[in-house]
């Protein structure tokens, strides 16, 4: 149980080890293909060796840039190149930013997630976002931020300032990627993923499905995640949320089960990474949320807003949590 049991206050992320075993396609193919019955129980056995199962660690996210991106992701309501109403916004204050981490941390949030639509900050704009970790840090909270591919520097610029988790994800399997996305390569997130890396930050990298993938791509997506060495600390499985608009909206929704056999699928590859029940899941309903914890998820967004999409409200999860028995994770054990 020692990797449940950090010894700093914060920053204490498991130690995913660099000698975890390669997956191959076919073997995560072949786990979505148990019984349902059979594949909970095992992610539940794997997710019991390393975490108390009945606690799930709280981030809330804020939007510190929003919209008018100049890149084409077809999940995206950001992208300037669709119609979607969502309203663009300059980068936050840094006091807007410190007043909506205070009220998360009141609220029982213990990360705080800034994300931005850019394709990548320039200088000047990580010059604000260091200031902005920087004060909530100070506030004693977790903290990630989401801004899109970095420049040589830029990871460690944002290590000093005190930032915990870096999220950039995947998004897709390599070989979909350029059905998604005509801007950026799939090495370019792979470039970024290295840097943070090296910076000695905390990596939070997963994906989007629904997005009208097969099973193979869903059993790949999976398969590249885990097989990065070391795996990520923090893996954010989305459900797309469909925003009209968008090029991917209207596509035809995932069923509810195969998404929680996503997430057992990410628990049994990456049996010490919180895994996120990420976006989606105010369309979720509580009783596939239930199969999703059930089945290894073991952190969530925490809060009414994503970025521009909504989540459940505050007072929803907390009756969730009660429900289910299930109470928020100290920051230590994360
Ligand atoms: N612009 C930066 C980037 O792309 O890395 C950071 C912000 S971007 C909105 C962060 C992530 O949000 C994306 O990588 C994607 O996984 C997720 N995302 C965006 N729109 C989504 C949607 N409609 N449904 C589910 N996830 C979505
Ligand atoms: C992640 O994997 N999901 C979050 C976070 N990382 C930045 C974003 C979800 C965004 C959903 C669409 C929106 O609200 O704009
Ligand atoms: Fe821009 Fe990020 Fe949205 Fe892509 S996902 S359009 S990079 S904000």
């Amino acid at each position: 149980m020692d990797t449940i049991m950090g010894t700093s206050p914060l920053n204490e992320a498991a130690d995913v080890s660099a000698d975890a075993p390669r997956w191959t396609v076919a073997a995560i193919e072949a786990l979505f293909e148990l019984p349902f019955n059979d594949l909970l129980f095992r992610a539940q056995q794997v997710h019991r060796e390393h975490f108390n199962p009945n606690a799930v660690q709280l981030s809330t996210l804020l939007s510190i840039k929003t919209g008018g991106c100049s890149e084409d992701c077809g999940y995206c309501p950001q992208s300037a190149r669709y119609h979607t109403g969502v309203e663009n916004q300059d980068t936050l204050s840094v006091d807007e930013v410190v007043a909506a981490a205070k009220l998360a941390r009141e609220k029982g949030a213990t990360r705080f997630c800034m994300g931005a639509a850019w394709r990548g900050p320039k200088q000047r704009d990580l010059d604000k976002v260091v200031a902005m970790v920087k004060a909530v840090r100070g506030l004693g909270m977790e903290t990630c931020a989401t801004l899109g591919m970095l420049k040589p520097g830029q990871a460690a610029q944002l290590r000093d300032a005190g930032l915990d988790y870096y999220n950039h994800n995947i998004d897709t399997a390599a070989d979909n990627y350029a059905n998604i996305i005509s801007t950026r390569e799939y090495g370019d997130r792979i470039d970024t993923l290295e840097q943070v890396r090296e910076a000695g930050l905390h990596v939070c990298c997963g994906g989007i499905v629904g997005m009208g993938e097969t099973r193979r791509a869903r059993a790949t997506l999976i398969a590249q995640l885990a097989n990065m060495d070391p795996y990520p600390e923090s893996v954010p499985i989305n459900n797309l949320v469909q925003v009209p608009g968008t090029p991917l909206h209207g596509t035809e929704a995932l069923d509810p089960l195969e998404f929680v056999r996503t997430i057992a699928c990410a628990r049994i590859t990456m049996p010490k990474a919180m895994v996120r029940l990420s976006a989606g899941r105010q369309e979720m309903g509580d009783a596939v949320q239930a199969l999703c914890f059930l089945a290894g998820a073991n952190s969530i967004f925490y809060g009414e807003k994503l970025l521009t999409t909504g989540n459940p409200d505050v007072d929803n999860d907390r009756a969730l949590f009660e429900r289910l028995g299930l109470q928020p994770m100290n920051p230590s054990a994360s």
